[in-house]
């Protein structure tokens, strides 16, 4: 099938990415314009914000978080939170349409009862972009994570549990899910800086929605 023919319509496909790991084609794509507007509502409590690393460095990604635990940088580290640092409340809670896809994708993937307790939504501008990196700070590693792609499309980099080595490299599209886990949970992945570009629901910008059972230390 010539694929330009065909440019604007987006197939549903599970593609698997690795060992635990699939990409879920348009999984999102019938309610990305609902969760684009869910995201605004979140923002709208939770400010997008750039966080700075533990290094010191301002992440080129704004971040703002839903449910129980939002996920936090600082110079003194990583760290899972209940209450919004900016706000001093607790952090917006996570909108049921959120709850809904996050269950059903990690259950397509074949990860039963996945109960997020954490929800981490990014928001990329032209040139931002997230350097390879594991996540390992949830506790509950036998939980998948499932993120969903809104609005302009990125480069996904995927590689193993070592940060060297061969890296996939998977255009990510609005509608988009990947869900990780088992094998794979612990594997390196970044995002390539984002090209300029233009998408009817978010204009310039690429959100990602990333679920996470953090089951902070602090939580007992
Ligand atoms: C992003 N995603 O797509 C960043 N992490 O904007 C992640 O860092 C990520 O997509 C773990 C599993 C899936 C992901
Ligand atoms: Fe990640």
């Amino acid at each position: 099938m010539n694929s330009d023919l065909f440019a604007g319509f987006v197939e549903r496909r599970d593609e698997p990415l690795a060992d635990g790991a699939w990409v879920l084609r348009g999984f999102a794509l019938e309610i990305g314009q609902a969760l684009v507007q869910d995201i605004h509502a979140v923002a709208e409590s939770a400010p997008f914000r750039h966080l700075v690393t533990p290094g010191g460095f301002t992440m080129s990604v704004a971040m703002t978080n839903c449910g129980r635990l939002g996920w936090c940088s600082d110079r003194r580290g990583y760290r899972y939170d209940r209450i919004d640092p900016i706000t001093g409340k607790p952090w917006p809670a996570m909108p049921e349409r959120f709850a809904r896809l996050a269950a059903d994708a990690a259950a397509h993937a074949g990860y039963a009862d996945f109960d997020p307790d954490a929800c981490l939504v990014n928001r990329y501008t032209p040139g931002s972009r997230l350097t390879l990196h594991q996540d390992r700070d949830e506790r509950d590693s036998s939980q998948p994570i499932v993120s969903v792609s809104l609005g302009v499309p990125a480069t996904f980099q995927f590689g193993g549990n070592e940060r060297a080595g061969p890296k996939q490299r998977v255009p990510l599209l609005h509608g988009d899910v990947v869900v990780w886990g088992g094998p794979s949970r612990l594997a390196y992945h970044g995002v390539g800086p984002l090209k300029e570009a233009l998408h009817p629901l978010t204009g310039n910008y690429r959100f990602n929605i990333t679920f996470r059972a953090a089951r902070w230390k602090a939580e007992g």
